[in-house]
């Protein structure tokens, strides 16, 4: 079964108040997604299966969020050729910089897109993912200019 282009995985559902973020800039865009609870270390058979099917049921990028020791991104990138953005959640004793250099510091060879850690990140991550589906899609790229053009407008000049 087709599945939507930006697929959305992590680790716990714990992640899920963070991760909610990267779905403000897809439904603004209109871009269709799917998330998913999948953990590389509780759920590996899992992750393996979504992985494989991700070659060829429509995912077009994968954003994945993690928090701790994060491999989930990395070896999510490792099973897959389509591209994977990372969101490092923020943990509880290390406060996310733990998850950062977990996904960041991939190793030569296996490619990992990662954001910044919390909110942002995830924000972003939905904003990247966008972007990268727009390089196809000329009705979102017009979207994704408009909604440039808006922020920028929003920015005030004056302090006050
Ligand atoms: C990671 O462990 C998850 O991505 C989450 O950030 C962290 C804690 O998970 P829970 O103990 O809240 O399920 O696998």
């Amino acid at each position: 079964m087709a599945k939507a282009p930006v697929q959305i995985i992590m680790g716990s559902r714990s992640d899920w108040p963070v991760m909610q973020t990267a779905v403000k800039p897809l439904d603004d865009l209109k871009v269709p997604y799917e998330a998913q609870i999948v953990s590389a270390h509780r759920t590996p058979d899992r992750l393996y299966q979504f992985c494989k099917a991700s070659e060829t049921n429509g995912t077009k990028v994968i954003i994945a969020g993690a928090g701790g020791s994060a491999h989930l991104a990395g070896m999510a990138a490792a099973m897959t050729w389509i591209p994977v953005i990372a969101v490092p959640i923020p943990s509880k004793y290390l406060k996310g910089v733990d998850s950062l250099l977990s996904m960041v510091q991939m190793p030569k060879g296996v490619a990992v897109a990662t954001q910044a850690i919390g909110e942002a990140g995830a924000f972003n991550a939905g904003l990247l993912a966008s972007q990268m589906l727009a390089l196809s899609d000329k009705d979102l790229q017009a979207r994704l200019i408009e909604w440039r053009a808006e922020q920028t407008a929003s920015v005030a000049e004056d302090v006050e």
